[in-house]
């Protein structure tokens, strides 16, 4: 087929169709690896160094070598887009531990996989939801504690996120939230969360066992520089149904309202004044070209 998106893989492109690894690497037998959700917009990578850098923390946590410097591997995701063709991508960065035996042991293990995998972005959340607000269920799925697989780590395996995915579709909903094993408000399945009550922005410490997203960086920076006061907080289930505004933040979702919560309807239901402001310096931010690394 023409036309295919060409992946990464070691160092060698290959068209979509024939992008494959073995069913002997521990990233499909046990979710052994790392990975990163990176965007580019409008030719530019946005934060990819404070993406690499995340994806190297991760890897040192697992104690995975990964077989690129971080220079090696900025240059082989921007040359993925070029051979893609592609100014507006999602990009999907994943270093596996590679071919080992039916064991877990990563001794086992010969060389890390890189892969590389851009395609034109698809919105998390998008078009009118965007714009009107999603609905969303706290789960009964806690999230993974800060000493076990925290989410903290941006590893392969994400199973906790998918088990909070699946009740969110269950309950005919746009998105689960999890509570940390202690009863306070973590994150979304895929999302960092914040919250405004009177005019004050706050959002979960990484103790909930959060990854320190991206956006939820860039968030707090903006947030600041517009002259609101940020607080990392623990947040309860009351404080989350009682506040001002709800909305959730990613590289896919980037900032999304919630208008509601296992029933309850946030603020008026409708997306906030705080929201609506970050919402548009979030969007002229990543289309500026300042934040991220150029494709040419
Ligand atoms: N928390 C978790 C658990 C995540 O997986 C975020 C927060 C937001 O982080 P960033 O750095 O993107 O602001 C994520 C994001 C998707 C998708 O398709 C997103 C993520 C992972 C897998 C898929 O939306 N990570």
């Amino acid at each position: 087929m023409n036309n295919e998106p060409l992946v990464y893989i070691d160092g060698e492109y290959y068209p979509k169709s024939e992008a494959k690894v073995s069913v002997y690497d521990h990233g499909f037998l046990y979710g052994d690896g790392v990975f990163e959700g990176i965007r580019a917009y409008n030719g530019v990578v946005f934060k990819l160094k404070e993406h690499l850098k995340r994806l190297y923390n991760s890897a040192k946590t697992i104690m995975l070598n990964i077989p690129l410097s971080m220079e090696e591997m900025e240059k082989a995701v921007i040359e993925t887009l070029k051979k893609n063709n592609l100014k507006d991508a999602y990009i999907r960065l994943i270093v596996t531990r590679g071919v080992g035996d039916l064991g877990l042991d990563p001794r086992k293990c010969g060389k890390p996989s890189v892969i590389i995998i851009a395609e034109p972005m698809l919105t998390l959340h998008g078009g009118e939801l965007k714009e009107k607000g999603i609905r969303a269920i706290i789960t009964w799925v806690r999230r993974d504690p800060i000493d076990a697989t925290s989410h903290e780590v941006k590893t392969l395996n994400y199973m906790n996120s998918i088990l909070a995915k699946l009740e969110a579709n269950n309950a005919g909903v746009d998105e689960a939230i999890c509570l940390d094993t202690k009863g306070h408000v973590s994150e979304g399945a895929a999302e960092n969360l914040f919250i405004v009550k009177d005019g004050k922005v706050y959002t979960p410490p990484m103790t909930t066992g959060a990854l320190a997203g991206i956006t939820r960086n860039v968030i707090i920076d903006l947030a600041r520089k517009l002259g609101y006061e940020v607080y990392e907080k623990n947040i309860t289930p009351v404080e989350l149904f009682n506040a001002d505004e709800v909305f959730l933040t990613g590289t896919a979702a980037e900032v999304v309202p919630v208008r509601e919560i296992n029933g309850r309807t946030i603020g008026d239901g409708k997306p906030g004044p705080v929201t609506k402001r970050l919402q548009e310096e979030f969007a002229k931010l990543t289309r500026s070209g300042t934040e991220g690394t150029r494709i040419e």
